[in-house]
């Protein structure tokens, strides 16, 4: 199964020499470090790979919010609701500023909505596992929000105007969430032994799902080498993995827990730790739909689409009664 997502000469990069001129003037302007803006011209697969990757973002903030959720009535305290509330509403305003800028690029919110719905478009392997305890809530603050930092904070930097401008104010309250979790965490470690061993325990099972966060290994990213090179990406699945790794093993430590890595190792010549391989089995099996949570997160969103239906009908029926006492307006008027 991994062999077969081994890249094809799909993923090869044109030359600067084997482009159009239009294609090459765009290449330069990205080249410059100058922004792409919605109205200018771009190869179809640049708006193509945006539109993919945006929107799957989207869909990620969106049904990320499903596995949380579903903790907010047993939070411990006030407080910790408080916190986690304002957590979950900050993913939906993420998922609608990205909705927004995937819209820019000329697919309509019904059309991206569909192609969840139909399981054409991916989101975020993560949220296909469960939140058992709430210490879980603790461990995707930490581990969920802290990968998607090491991957957000270089998107800032994207050659698409929106999407950078969109993740700006997105990074700064991921920092929050991922602050918020780690708080969590360590009041637990300081608590009784079985919250430590619930922290423990759901550090076990979320780790290496957040690993898988960053996508595959170089050598299998179908989309990177494009993507690189139309500053989409700025980083390869793998850097950002070992970054994420170098960042989280001092955290794991100061809060007294084990992570579930045999190979996990600080290797004095590279300056970073060692470590072991993904389940990539798994990661593609999940991404195929075949995850612990697939079937019940997408029942979930088409349930909530389904429900809303009244709602987008009413505000269409105004709209047309509106549209039509505004002409029959203008026509008395003349
Ligand atoms: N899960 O060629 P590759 C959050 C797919 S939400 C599922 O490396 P690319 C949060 C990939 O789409 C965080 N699918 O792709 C919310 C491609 O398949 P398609 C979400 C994955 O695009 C609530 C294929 O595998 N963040 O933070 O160059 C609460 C080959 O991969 C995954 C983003 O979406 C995956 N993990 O690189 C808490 C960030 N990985 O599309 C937190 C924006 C890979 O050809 N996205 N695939 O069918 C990206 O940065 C890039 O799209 C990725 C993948 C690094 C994820």
């Amino acid at each position: 199964m991994y062999a077969q997502m081994v890249k094809t000469d799909a993923a090869r990069v044109r030359s600067l020499d084997e482009m159009e001129p239009q294609e090459r003037a765009f290449q330069e302007r990205i080249d410059a470090g100058q922004k792409i803006e919605p109205k200018e011209w771009m190869p179809e697969g640049y708006r193509k790979t945006l539109v993919r990757q945006i929107s799957q973002h989207a869909h990620s903030e969106i049904v990320g919010q499903l596995p949380e959720g579903n903790w907010i009535t047993r939070a411990p305290t006030l407080e910790r609701k408080a916190i986690l509330l304002a957590k979950v509403q900050d993913e939906a305003g993420h998922g609608l500023y990205l909705y927004c800028a995937a819209e820019t690029l000329g697919i309509s919110r019904d059309q991206m909505y569909e192609q969840l719905h139909s399981g054409k478009a991916k989101y975020s392997s993560i949220f296909n596992y469960p939140t058992l305890t709430w210490a879980d809530i603790g461990a995707i603050g930490w581990l969920v929000d802290g990968a998607a930092i090491m991957n957000q904070v270089p998107l800032q930097r994207c050659s698409y105007g929106p999407y950078a401008r969109a993740m700006v104010r997105i990074c700064k309250e991921e920092s929050f969430h991922q602050r918020q979790g780690y708080d969590a965490l360590m009041r637990m470690v300081k608590g009784t032994p079985a919250q430590k061993a619930m922290v423990q325990d759901a550090l076990n099972r979320w780790w290496w799902p957040s690993l898988m966060m960053f996508g595959p290994s170089d050598d299998a990213s179908v989309h990177s080498a494009q993507s690189m090179a139309w500053k989409i990406k700025q980083n390869s699945n793998d850097e950002l993995r070992q970054k994420f790794v170098d960042q989280t093993v001092p955290q794991a430590k100061y809060l007294g827990l084990t992570i579930p890595d045999p190979d996990l190792k600080w290797n004095e010549e590279k300056g970073g730790h060692d470590f072991g391989e993904p389940d990539w089995e798994e990661f593609f099996n999940v991404i195929a739909g075949n995850g612990p949570c697939n079937a019940e997160r997408l029942d979930a969103r088409k349930k909530a689409w389904n429900d809303g239906a009244w709602f987008r009908d009413g505000l269409t029926a105004h709209a047309e009664k509106a549209a039509d006492r505004r002409a029959a307006a203008k026509i008395a008027a003349e």
